[in-house]
């Protein structure tokens, strides 16, 4: 008896001011499309940042990076790959990113969320010079 007395307290109280009602549904709404258009693309954006996102190689061989230069879209993961004898240290000039030394058939992989030049040398043969340049699809 006391539950159904204060539903219809409530329910007199929306029609006594039905436009504020209207309106304050209309928000609601709204806040729940909002917040479901969030939920949905999160996960979308998640994926490309790292699982889903695309790769690029570059190869160690003559004491040189091949490609030296490579340009990707930000999210791409570049793998380095040690191709010889010979050790390698991938370090950026900028101190973003830098392998251990890499043996024959080692690699290491950094991904490139933020656009840019990322200029980057082996520590070791600092005359072994790369770069990467993170650029959107214009
Ligand atoms: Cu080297």
């Amino acid at each position: 008896m006391t539950v159904r007395n204060s539903t219809h307290f409530v329910a007199n109280q929306g029609t006594s001011s039905g436009i504020g009602c209207k309106s304050q549904s209309v928000l609601r709404a709204l806040r729940l499309t909002i917040l479901f258009t969030v939920l949905a693309s999160a996960p979308c954006l998640a994926q490309d940042a790292s699982i889903a996102g695309p790769v690029a190689t570059v190869s160690m061989d003559h004491n040189t990076f091949i490609p030296g230069e490579i340009t990707v879209v930000p999210g791409t993961t570049v793998t380095w790959v040690n191709k010889e004898a010979m050790p390698h240290i991938v370090v950026d000039l900028n101190k973003g990113f830098r392998s251990k030394t890499l043996a024959k058939d080692a690699s290491f992989s950094f991904t490139f969320a933020t656009a840019g030049d990322y200029d980057y040398l082996c520590s070791i043969h600092p005359n072994m010079k790369g770069k990467v340049i993170v650029k959107p699809v214009s």
